[in-house]
């Protein structure tokens, strides 16, 4: 079999949250070891690339949704490179920054994969629109504009990109969902295993079926996982901490089980914000469980 390779793709921005800090967890996640520890896995690391906001980009003030131009000019840029990694036949990981950015990975990963699944890991579902988002902040509609609900199309940011279909789209480890969110996940057909699920199934169930529904009839299957699923006692750091979230176990066996699968094409890991976090333990976190996607075990 021939060497695989990663691309790690770093996207220090986080205009898209309420909260600065974000954009700092890209260096932050490299600072504690995570191309070496790719590279000891056995991966060839591309590990140079970095997204950065062009010069003079900038939103006007006063509208609803903040930083929308900015939003829109990293993502096209990320969408560039992550179809690039996949042209050369590398794995894209994307590390943010904000979960807005996600909008740039699934612009460039559908130019590629025309029947993606999508497992979006979130103690939030990210699934408000311009008119339902009650904070403004760009990273609650990432999931929604992958999904073609809001007036951003992923179609703007890459010529080729295209909606993903809510059927093959699952979301794991929700426990804090706004009323408009709610009557659309009940609507759209997306499946929603908050942790009320994940308590009486146990994750593996809760892996297990995601996989089936992201990963048959698919071409591809993208992880976009947001550090807040986490319990904050273990991910402290990042932006929108939201208590009862997944233990330290639960996170690495949900890894474990994605990469047992093999299933996995694409990844994105979001919102470590090392300026609220505690002893860099939510970056080391993140490192941790990069490796058990990557094929790190314990014995
Ligand atoms: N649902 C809330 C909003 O739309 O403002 C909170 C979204 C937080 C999003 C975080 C990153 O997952
Ligand atoms: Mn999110
Ligand atoms: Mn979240
Ligand atoms: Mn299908």
């Amino acid at each position: 079999m021939p060497e695989q390779s990663i691309s790690i793709i770093r996207v220090p921005f986080g205009l898209g949250a309420g909260r600065p800090g974000s954009e700092h967890g890209p260096d932050s996640i490299m600072k504690f070891g995570l191309a070496k520890k790719l590279a000891g896995l056995g991966y060839d690391v591309e590990a140079d690339r970095s997204i950065r906001l062009p010069e003079g980009v900038r939103s006007p003030a006063g509208t609803k949704m903040k930083h929308v131009q900015e939003v829109l000019a990293v993502c096209t840029r990320l969408g560039e490179a992550v179809s690039e990694a996949v042209a050369d036949g590398r794995i894209p990981l994307v590390l943010g920054g904000d979960h807005s950015i996600a909008i740039g990975s699934l612009a460039g990963l559908t130019r590629h994969y025309g029947n993606m699944g999508v497992i979006w890991v979130d103690a939030h579902s990210d699934l408000n629109t311009e008119s339902t988002s009650p904070s403004g902040n760009m990273h609650g509609i990432s999931l929604a504009a992958g999904l073609g609900l809001t007036h951003l199309k992923l179609k703007q940011i890459a010529e080729g990109a295209a909606s993903l279909k809510a059927e093959h789209c699952v979301i794991i480890g929700a426990r804090d969902l706004d009323r408009d969110e709610k009557a659309l996940i009940r609507s759209c057909g997306l499946t929603c295993f908050t942790m009320h699920e994940i308590d009486r199934l146990g994750i593996e169930q809760v892996v297990r079926e995601a996989l089936r529904i992201a990963g048959q009839g698919t071409d591809g299957v993208h992880l976009s996982f947001d550090i807040d699923s986490v319990d904050p006692i273990e991910a402290p750091g990042t932006g929108t901490p939201v208590r009862g979230g997944l233990s330290y176990r639960e996170a690495h066996l949900l890894l474990e089980l994605l990469s047992e699968s093999g299933a996995v094409t694409s990844a994105d890991f979001v919102e470590v914000n090392p300026l609220l976090d505690r002893n860099n333990q939510t970056s080391k976190l993140a490192v941790e469980l990069i490796g058990s996607l990557f094929g790190s075990r314990i014995l």
